[in-house]
């Protein structure tokens, strides 16, 4: 979280999306950036050359307003999922104040699944952080393919965190503001206490 400047109250928080490649964070950010109307847009988005599979990464400024006396802005973050490219989600995941995990829900990622939450605990805890303390969130995305698994069954393999969880399908834009919302409110929080 960084304070800009004490006597503008400005207030950023930064959120990172995270996941298994193809599973639905640039898509999040896709829509958070229609959603978003332009007095809001802070800044201009920074767009990914490659439409099809992230390479460094996508960000989307929000302004969510005043909270607490401060102008509050929020810098969502959509690094890629490949494996090849985990020294870019490194990077992407320095000084985060919280993170939305994008779960493809289809049952044959579930692996795939399980293997990008195990990185991103060992990412956070390589900068001394406990994946019990950050603000996370978990998306189940792309719900609306027959092939989904049962949300139980993704519970118990990415859930150790009593996250807050939200069913998404982010190619039509659900669940895409509700995450971004709850992760949002889960920082606050943490910053009010
Ligand atoms: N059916 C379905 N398709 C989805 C959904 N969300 C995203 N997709 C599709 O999944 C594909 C991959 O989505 P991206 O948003 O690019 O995935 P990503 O997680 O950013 O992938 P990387 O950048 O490689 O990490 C695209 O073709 C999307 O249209 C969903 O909820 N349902
Ligand atoms: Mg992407």
């Amino acid at each position: 979280m960084a304070l800009t400047s004490k006597e503008s109250k400005d207030l950023i928080l930064k959120v990172n999306y995270f996941g298994p490649s193809l599973g639905g964070k640039t898509t999040n950010l896709q829509w958070l950036y229609q959603l978003t109307s332009q007095d809001q847009m802070t800044n201009k988005v920074v767009v990914d050359a490659n439409p099809e599979r992230t390479q460094l990464y996508e960000l989307v400024p929000m302004e969510i307003g005043n909270i607490l006396g401060y102008r509050t802005r929020v810098h969502v973050y959509s690094p890629p999922g490949q494996t090849a490219l985990a020294k870019y989600r490194k990077v992407a995941l320095k000084n985060v104040d919280g993170i939305v995990f994008v779960a493809d829900s289809q049952i044959e990622r579930l692996e795939e699944n399980i293997e990008s939450m195990r990185e991103l605990v060992n990412m956070l805890e390589d900068q001394g952080k406990d994946i019990s303390e950050v603000p996370l969130v978990i998306q189940y995305n792309k719900r609306d393919l027959p092939n989904a698994a049962a949300l139980s069954d993704l519970r118990a393999a990415l859930n150790h965190y009593n996250a807050p969880e939200v069913e998404g399908c982010a190619a039509d834009g659900k669940g895409v503001l509700e995450s971004v919302k709850l992760v949002s409110k889960k920082i606050l929080s943490f910053f009010k206490t």
